[in-house]
């Protein structure tokens, strides 16, 4: 049997002999690459095909599991073995082998069978299981539930880290050692004085009493036979919350920094041990670092460190033990997304004097993380960073923005030679620092920028031949990396850094092109869900940090949104299973409460942060700008009407999706009744948000599109000079919708304005990330943030999807049929973009020059892609210089007005068309 195989393998692989069969790379488990402790017990898995050959097509795969990697080796898949599956799936193949415990280790190899012949096995790949039930935990939750003698609970509290440790004996040769960590609310880790692991600002941020999440780490390289010493560090993170005597019936507080961990051990002969929490260790909260919380900063003071403490040997007989302490409500979870890392570590650009010993620092760059510094000085010398996002005209920080964010770390210098030294428990969002007290004159060399985010590919790149959307999508590139914090948050710099529903809503989908963010945004649905109410109700903010539950359609409503975006992007349909029967609830919910007559009347934002008739304005006041809450609400929630009933086709519950499109109809023909003027084809008062939602959703009666179309068009035309009227919710279907409409001219003005008010204006007046309001430079600081990203609305999925032209089709999600149909907007003579699918890189570069339009695009194995060739019915199309049509793993489709449509299978190409015009 085996020799046949081979044969039949050797003559495929002849079949075929002078271009290789494909290979497989990247395969993955739950979107990660050997990820350690995971809790799904049936988790799926991917894997991307690759060949530089064209149009190959997966016709079949073979998934092997083995609990070794000996066993894998030889093919002998005791937790699975799939057999021969006839399948064109790649991605998100959920695992069917035997059932999953705690604490496996899974190896796993896949192949396949293409239409260019069999693959070999892939590279090995491994995940394994965490620890799945709340009895795998043994030990008990340890910490100190009061403050220290210097620890301060006022308005601006900031608990000093409490060090813990722990020696233990490892009495005989070790095989193998994980250790499992929920350490709250942040930590670090130490084993034998190193630092494991590369994370920052650890584990992710949950409503602790919903959920908390543990962390796994493979340690058996950092342990050794005999004595070996656990470190760990405790900062107060959101668990113990800032402003603890302020306002607490709004601003969560969960408890005093606490943490359980569990080290398994496997000896060599195959004795196990755990090692866990319990009262031998020992907690001193006398360490260097002082005081920390994440608005406020962190003080470090170096003559308090305690050399040695985390390795084995450290006298700590004057070390208080630690206690027992309540556990959190929650569950205990698997972090399935990445924590936060050091990303990129960047340079000032000037260190400037101020005055006497003061200097402000600039990056060149707004951005979220901190400042790392090299300073040779004094033994108690200290030095402050002070930290904001503008500068003041005499030169100074400009911190009103802030609001009472105290934003300030100081070191204090134990007096050696060049002291290095970052905090550990903040992160601040800023461009400047205001330097006190450096001794010597402090340099760009003593400084780095450490940028810091969730641990995540960039997936997508972008240039265009304009000069404002490259500037542009480079703003929106650093604020959207500089707002991912374990959760979306609204900005990294003031008082506030909320997880936000409503600036994600769109934001999301715009933001995966750019950033593999799956399990990022598949945690936050998660939040989101263990934040609803019993009733249903949602709030504005997931993890509920800040208490919003005052019910509305738009902001919640990004329950849903952020579904569709998992599905759509990535393909992932367990987000919508797992979610369903909760956005469900959330529906009924607010329809039954707050509907009457076929209208939403509950609003509470509105298109949040219009331009408003002023430049020194946060909100808009002028009637004419604003757009009528109930028609916000019920058009928006007519739109999660119809995406609802999409979840329910795909669930196949159909009488669900029945219910949701009669709902859908009733509701359309009441917001017509209550907002549609026949006469003049405007809804309401005529802003272009409301026009824009009903003809985005369906709702503007048939055969009245374009009359809808050319009001919004008058009112950004003439109305408002070629400029954007709209704010968070009008900003979210503008270009993709004038583009969709065939406006793809007012679209591009739109985008390429540099004048107020417009992205590139914020650009030309010195954004280096994105505004939270249009007139961000002069508005009342009391809101304004310099590094927002809802303004953004649909603009990064427009330049993917429109101007570089690759989008997924609806039907086949993921990527899995791509849709290429760029638009040939007059003045932009070229676009260039990559994006990381889960069935690899799309690539998609076009020019026109000399009268002809260019077109090199790579199309994945695994994929098809329908191509919109810019050409006329007669026109020659060539693709490699031949005619397109005859082109290897070409197919002619169809022409449709202005375009030759052809479908590709994988592979690269060049097609050229002549220009019209
Ligand atoms: C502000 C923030 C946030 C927004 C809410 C409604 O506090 O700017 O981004 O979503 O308001």
């Amino acid at each position: 049997m085996k020799r046949l195989l081979i044969i039949a393998i050797l003559f495929l692989c002849t079949s075929f002999k002078e271009e290789p069969v494909p290979g497989i790379v990247n395969p993955r488990c739950e979107m990660l690459v050997n990820p350690l402790g995971i809790d799904a017990v049936f988790p799926r898995l991917s894997w991307e095909i690759v060949s530089a050959q064209r149009n190959v097509e997966q016709t079949a795969y073979q998934v092997i599991v083995s609990s070794s990697p000996e066993k894998l080796e030889a093919g002998k898949g005791d937790l699975w073995n799939s057999g021969k599956v006839t399948s064109d799936q790649s991605v998100h193949v959920n695992y069917a082998g035997v059932s999953l415990k705690s604490r496996m280790s899974c190896f796993w190899k896949v192949k396949t069978w293409t239409n260019h012949g069999e693959s070999a096995w892939s590279e090995p790949a491994k995940w394994t299981m965490g620890l799945i039930n709340y009895v795998d935990w043994k030990g008990r939750w340890i910490g100190l539930d009061k403050l220290a003698q210097q620890d301060r609970g006022t308005q601006f509290s900031r608990l000093s880290a409490r060090y813990l440790r722990k020696e233990f004996n490892a009495a005989k040769a070790i095989n193998k050692a994980t250790i499992y960590i929920i350490g709250l609310g942040l930590y670090e880790l130490y084993i034998n004085g190193s630092r494991v692991g590369d994370q920052v600002l650890a584990p992710g941020p949950t409503d602790y009493n919903k959920g908390v999440k543990y962390n796994t780490f493979d340690v058996t390289d950092l342990l050794k036979q005999g004595k070996n010493a656990i470190g760990t560090i405790l900062g107060n993170g959101r668990y113990f919350a800032m402003r603890q005597d302020y306002k607490p019936y709004k601003i969560k507080t969960f408890g005093y920094p606490k943490m359980l961990m569990n080290l398994d051990i496997e000896y060599a002969d195959g004795s196990k041990e755990t090692i866990s929490t319990d009262d031998t260790w020992r907690l001193n909260v006398n360490g260097p670092i002082r005081a920390n919380n994440e608005y406020d900063g962190e003080e470090y003071d170096a003559t308090k460190e305690f050399a040695g403490w985390a390795a084995a040997g450290f006298n700590d007989a004057l070390w208080p033990k630690a206690t027992f302490v309540q556990e959190p409500g929650g569950t205990y979870e698997a972090q399935m997304n990445s924590n936060m890392k050091v990303m990129e570590t960047i340079k000032p650009v000037s260190v400037k004097r101020l005055k006497s010993n003061t200097y402000i620092l600039d990056m060149g760059q707004n951005m979220a993380g901190w400042l790392r510094l090299r300073a040779t000085g004094k033994r108690g010398d200290k030095i402050t960073l002070r930290f904001a996002e503008t500068l003041q005209p005499d030169g100074g920080l400009y911190v009103r923005n802030l609001r009472d964010a105290l934003v300030t770390d100081i070191y204090t210098m134990k007096g050696t030679v060049k002291e290095s030294w970052e905090p550990s428990f903040v992160y601040h969002g800023f461009r400047y620092a205001e330097i006190t007290g450096y001794p010597g004159t402090p340099t760009v060399n003593d400084f780095d920028g450490r940028v810091v985010y969730d641990d995540m590919i960039t997936a997508g790149d972008f240039t265009t031949s304009n000069a404002t959307i490259n500037h542009v999508y480079k703003n929106a590139y650093w604020g959207i990396r500089s707002n991912y914090k374990g959760m979306p948050v609204d900005c990294p710099q003031r008082n506030e850094r909320q997880p936000w529903l409503g600036d994600r809503t769109t934001g999301a989908y715009g933001e995966s092109f750019i950033f593999d963010n799956g399990r990022l945004y598949a945690k936050w649905l998660d939040d989101i869900r263990q934040s609803q109410k019993e009733d249903g109700s949602i709030p504005d903010v997931a993890p509920s940090f800040w208490r919003y539950y005052g019910d509305n359609v738009t902001w919640p409503g990004t329950y849903i949104a952020v579904a569709d975006m998992l599905y759509t992007q990535y393909g992932d349909e367990t987000a919508v299973a797992e979610h369903y029967p909760y956005m469900k609830k959330w529906m009924d919910y607010m329809a039954e409460k707050y509907s009457a007559n076929g209208i939403i009347t509950k609003d509470k934002y509105g298109d949040w942060c219009v331009p408003p008739e002023s430049k020194e304005l946060i909100h808009a006041r002028d009637p004419a700008r604003i757009t009528d809450g109930e028609l916000i609400a019920t058009a928006t929630y007519i739109r999660w009407l119809s995406v609802m009933e999409r979840f329910a086709k795909l669930l196949d519950k159909t009488s669900d999706a029945k219910s949701f499109a009669f709902l859908s109809d009733n509701m359309k023909a009441a917001f017509n009744r209550k907002f549609y003027n026949t006469s003049n084809a405007q809804y309401s008062n005529n802003t272009v948000t409301a026009n824009l939602l009903p003809l985005m959703f369906g709702i503007v009666p048939a055969g009245s599109e374009d009359k809808v179309l050319k009001n919004i068009g008058d009112k950004i035309l003439i109305g408002n000079n070629g400029h954007i009227s709209t704010g968070v919710i009008g900003t979210q279907w503008l270009m993709r919708g004038l583009s969709s409409h065939g406006r793809a001219d007012i679209a591009y003005k739109i985008a390429s304005n540099t004048d107020y008010p417009s992205w590139g204006y914020m650009a030309e007046n010195g954004a280096t990330t994105i505004w939270e309001l249009w007139n961000g430079n002069t508005a009342d600081p009391e809101m304004n943030s310099q590094n927002h990203v809802m303004l953004l609305g649909d603009l990064v999925v427009w330049y993917y999807e429109n101007l570089a032209g690759i989008k997924t089709s609806a039907e086949a999600p993921g990527f899995k049929k791509i849709i290429m149909k760029p638009e040939m907007a007059d003045g932009l003579n070229s676009a260039k973009a990559m994006y990381r699918s889960m069935y690899g890189i799309i690539k998609s570069s076009w020019r026109k020059s000399e009268g002809q339009f260019s077109w090199d695009i790579t199309v994945p194995p695994n994929t098809k892609a329908l191509i919109y060739i810019p050409a006329g019915i007669n026109a020659q199309v060539t693709e490699s210089g031949k005619p397109a049509a005859t082109a290897q793993g070409v197919r002619f489709v169809e022409n449709i007005p202005g375009r030759q449509v052809f479908e590709a299978g994988s592979g690269n190409y060049s097609f050229t068309s002549p220009l019209t015009h």
